[in-house]
């Protein structure tokens, strides 16, 4: 009898001990999943402003791609260039596209004159781009076939 109740606490306390350790194990398995979540969550938003303006910045370029195709297309059709982005270029394109931002700063710049043209966007996170586009201004993406005629 002593030893059946001896066998008994001995192991009610190795399951006692044992569904702690369980706990502790699943626990510990729990915790290390939410950690990795977090760890993938801070990993992904590092810098989230940057992340925005490099977002913005894409959005300015592919939109100056746009409008140098548009102008391009309107030359070929009409033998002239449009005089500015605000001519109905309905036919070309459903929308004129505008900075991101769109303010004093951050907005799309067109010059042109007779057959030559240049596009203009000031970026907000990408120098090298700016830099390297063969434009006369090294803060702005300039795009079209006379980047001179905007300067900074
Ligand atoms: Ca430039
Ligand atoms: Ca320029």
């Amino acid at each position: 009898m002593v030893l059946s109740v001896l066998c008994f606490v001995v192991l009610r306390i190795a399951i006692v001990s044992k569904i702690p350790k369980g706990h502790t194990l699943i626990e510990l398995v729990l915790v290390m999943g939410i950690v990795s979540i977090l760890f993938a969550v801070v990993v992904l938003n590092v810098n989230p402003l940057e992340n925005k303006q490099n977002a913005r910045d894409q959005k300015r370029m592919s939109d100056l791609q746009l409008l140098d195709r548009v102008v391009n297309e309107y030359l070929v059709d009409k033998k002239t260039l449009p005089t500015s982005l605000s001519t109905d270029l309905s036919e070309y394109t459903v929308k004129i596209p505008v900075d991101p931002i769109d303010d004093a700063i951050y907005y799309y710049q067109y010059a042109q004159n007779v057959v030559t043209y240049e596009l203009s966007a000031v970026l907000e996170n990408s120098p090298d781009i700016s830099k390297n586009d063969g434009g006369n201004d090294d803060d702005a993406y300039e795009l079209g076939n006379d980047l001179t005629l905007i300067s900074p």
